[in-house]
């Protein structure tokens, strides 16, 4: 991949907070290729044959990440999946829930390209966990309960806000609060862009 190929926004924020909801208006608005890491992990652990689905699963359930070679992987061949499909050279993409470590950061830089900017969904713990026990009782997904979204929480302080912090350092960071209703929180979304891109 070349820089001048592909445009990559990260879109980072706690569990639940709002990263995939938020990314559905942009693609429905300004064309993104929408791609969330954990829903490309999530496809390649109920893939048959998979060497990876174990492990997958058992990452999910605790709220660890799984080892970055994988998830870049995927990346890299959603990427090129997408460029191959439309045909075309330069393609827009909002990358979901990723980086989520320092290593991933650093690989997906190094084999693909700098993200131009860092879209950061910031909504206190009580808000997200109200959200993610809520969709649990539909969702499916085995990290929709308490003790999972507790795991979930530790690794997103612990490991996933020192990658926020590393961007804000290189002033990528666009933070949103994402508390209030999905509407208002898109209204402030679109304006930031419009900050930053004019
Ligand atoms: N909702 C959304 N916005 C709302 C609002 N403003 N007001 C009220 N309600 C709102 O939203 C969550 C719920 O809240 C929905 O019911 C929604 O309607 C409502 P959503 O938009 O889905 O939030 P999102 O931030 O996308 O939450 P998600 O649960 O997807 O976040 P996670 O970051 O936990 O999940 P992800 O799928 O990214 O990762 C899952 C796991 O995969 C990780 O824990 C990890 O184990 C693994 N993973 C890796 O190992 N490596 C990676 O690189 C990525 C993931
Ligand atoms: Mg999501």
């Amino acid at each position: 991949f070349s820089p001048s190929d592909v445009t990559v926004i990260f879109v980072l924020g706690g569990p639940g907070a709002g990263k995939g909801t938020q990314c559905a208006r942009l693609v429905r608005d300004y064309g993104f290729t929408h791609l969330s890491a954990g829903d490309l992990l999530r496809a390649e652990q109920d893939r048959p044959g998979s060497q990876y689905g174990q492990l997958i699963r058992d990452c999910i359930k605790n709220g660890a990440i799984v080892p970055m070679e994988v998830t870049v992987a995927l990346l890299e061949n959603a990427m090129r999946d997408t460029l191959t499909s439309s045909n075309t050279k330069t393609g827009r993409f909002l990358i979901d829930g990723f980086p989520r470590k320092m290593d991933q950061a650093f690989k997906f830089e190094e084999v693909v390209c700098p993200a131009k900017m860092v879209l950061f969904y910031d909504c206190p713990e009580q808000e997200m966990e109200k959200r993610l026990l809520e969709r649990g009782k539909t969702s499916g997904r085995e990290d929709d309960n308490a003790e999972s979204i507790r795991k979930r929480f530790r690794t997103f302080v612990e490991t996933s806000m020192p990658v926020v912090d590393h961007y804000e350092r290189e002033g990528k960071v666009v933070k949103v609060d994402s508390t209030p209703g999905p509407e208002k929180v898109y209204e402030e979304t679109r304006k930031q862009l419009r900050r930053v891109f004019g």
